[in-house]
């Protein structure tokens, strides 16, 4: 196996796919850059998988909790030694810059610490029976063999948001690399093994959602799945699953909106918007794509968005000085450029960029430059559905309540944000807007891992991420020890 080749991991094994085929990872923003090869694996390598999991269970759902948490507080540690190689090699399979590969290390780190202290809490409740001498209780329980498919945007830190909590709660799991960025959780699950996970707890199998994805959701032996992606696929892998009545946690797209009210501190709401539409190059669920202006306000801030904008430093982000990487393939780029063509035939007025980067060291890869459209009303489709790419449009409105309205006027309810001096105004805000996260004087990204992750509408399907993470990754069972020496028989009037 030479150094850039990478195997499936299966019952603590490096296996190639069955079939020998691979595929090639390739850095976004040099395409002469080949980070690794990777198994291109089916349905046989993810049967494998499924029964080395299955095997597993049975003896990882008996260490106790906080022993396995134990090994999530060494990876951790592990993780933070090791997070300058990781950020480094995640830049590279993803193109995201430096300062961000960092953070999304950051935030593994930050979950793993977070969820190693569930292992010791993993709480049940205690009620009173209606029947004399009898306990009641309840408690958590493992679900079993969980699938996990995880997204290219975060490469290190959804993937942990999903296998940390699995794992305290006593599953095993099979998970999914995105195509773009598998490299990331080799490394996230090979620091896992070196802090101890026993074999075939976690099995890596790569390959498309196609061939691995589908046989993920439809495998009989695997319990519940947890999906970030689109809406699109998501409603597929939902669809796939009910048959079998699996569980399925979907975390999918967003619209997300920053509204800028008349009293906002300017240059806070332009510096948000910066980095909520620019940042990791608008491929965030999370990222603001939309940016609300109150009229009074409207004008000058569009005219310093789009000085601002400008002056962004696109390219490699191995480079330190670069502010916004390049997208991750040339499909997003369709995507970006799809959209442009959408607006401008809706009307919206091309502010800034319109489309790929292709002179001189940019034509290595695929950049796309920062895109700002005006005049972008809430019915046009560049306002109501995702571009994923660093493509942002300013709606102008009068009144907040208007602003609001607008904010709403779409099928996505992942994050949104309200730049306002005005507190009542915020409240309002925090009550009305159809959201899972709120913001006040704050970019629409940016969360972290103890909070609930996750969106109303067409973001998802009613799970939560973060600290509810660990009620999708258990199921509930009521105990009752009843030690009267006698029959009771709930609900049945008993003679006294
Ligand atoms: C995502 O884009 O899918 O809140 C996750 C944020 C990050 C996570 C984004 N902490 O922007």
């Amino acid at each position: 196996m030479s150094q850039n080749e990478y195997r499936n991991l299966i019952a603590g094994e490096w296996r190639p796919a069955r079939s020998g085929k691979t595929f090639s990872n390739i850095n976004p923003a040099d395409h002469s850059d080949i980070v690794g090869e990777f198994p291109a694996s089916g349905p046989e390598d993810v049967a494998d998988a499924v029964a080395a999991a299955k095997k597993a269970f049975a003896t990882w759902r008996l260490v106790p909790a906080p022993k396995r948490a134990e090994i999530l507080y060494r990876a951790g540690r592990l993780l933070q030694e090791r997070k300058e190689q990781f950020a480094r090699d995640m830049t590279r399979e993803m193109g995201k810059v430096l300062a961000e590969t960092r953070g999304d290390v950051q935030e593994a780190i930050d979950e793993s610490f977070y969820v190693a202290g569930e292992g010791r809490r993993l709480f049940g409740k205690t009620t009173p029976s209606e029947l004399q001498n009898k306990f009641a209780m309840s408690v958590r329980m493992p679900v079993g063999v969980v699938g996990l498919i995880t997204p290219w945007n975060f490469p290190m830190a959804i993937p942990s948001w999903k296998l940390f909590p699995a794992l305290v709660g006593g599953n095993t799991c099979v998970i999914k690399p995105a195509t773009d960025t598998p490299l990331s959780v080799y490394n996230l699950v090979q620091t896992l093994v070196d802090a101890g996970l026993p074999p075939g707890v976690i099995n890596i199998v790569c390959g498309s959602g196609g061939s691995v994805g589908n046989a993920l959701v439809e495998h009989p032996d695997v319990r519940a799945i947890s999906f970030t992606g689109s809406s699109e696929v998501g409603s597929r892998v939902a669809q796939r699953a009910a048959a079998n009545f699996k569980q399925v946690s979907l975390e999918m797209g967003g619209k997300n909106a920053q509204i800028v009210l008349d009293d906002a501190n300017l240059e806070l709401a332009l510096d948000g918007a910066l980095w909520g539409a620019f940042g990791t190059t608008g491929q965030r669920c999370t990222a603001t794509s939309r940016i609300l202006l109150q009229k009074g306000i409207a004008r000058k801030f569009t005219e310093r968005f789009v000085e601002r904008a400008e002056v962004l430093k696109v390219g490699n982000g191995l480079d330190e000085s670069v502010e916004v990487g390049p997208q991750v393939n040339a499909s997003q780029i369709d995507t970006s450029n799809m959209y442009v063509d959408i607006a401008m035939a809706e009307g919206a007025k091309l502010l800034l960029g319109g489309g790929p980067l292709t002179d001189g060291d940019y034509e290595k890869g695929t950049f796309f430059a920062p895109t700002i459209f005006g005049g972008v009303t809430k019915s046009m489709r560049i306002a109501r559905e995702e571009v994923f790419g660093p493509v942002v449009s300013l709606i102008e409105f009068d009144t907040f309540e208007q602003g609001i309205e607008i904010a709403n006027s779409i099928d996505y309810g992942l994050s949104s944000a309200l730049y306002t001096k005005d507190l009542n105004r915020a409240f309002a805000a925090i009550r009305d807007l159809e959201a899972g996260i709120t913001y006040i004087n704050a970019p629409t990204i940016g969360a972290e891992v103890h909070l609930p992750f996750g969106g109303v509408k067409q973001t998802g399907n009613g799970h939560r991420e973060g600290s509810e993470a660990i009620e999708f990754f258990t199921t509930w069972k009521a105990v009752y020890v009843d030690y009267s020496d006698k029959l009771q028989r709930a609900q049945i009037d008993n003679a006294e």
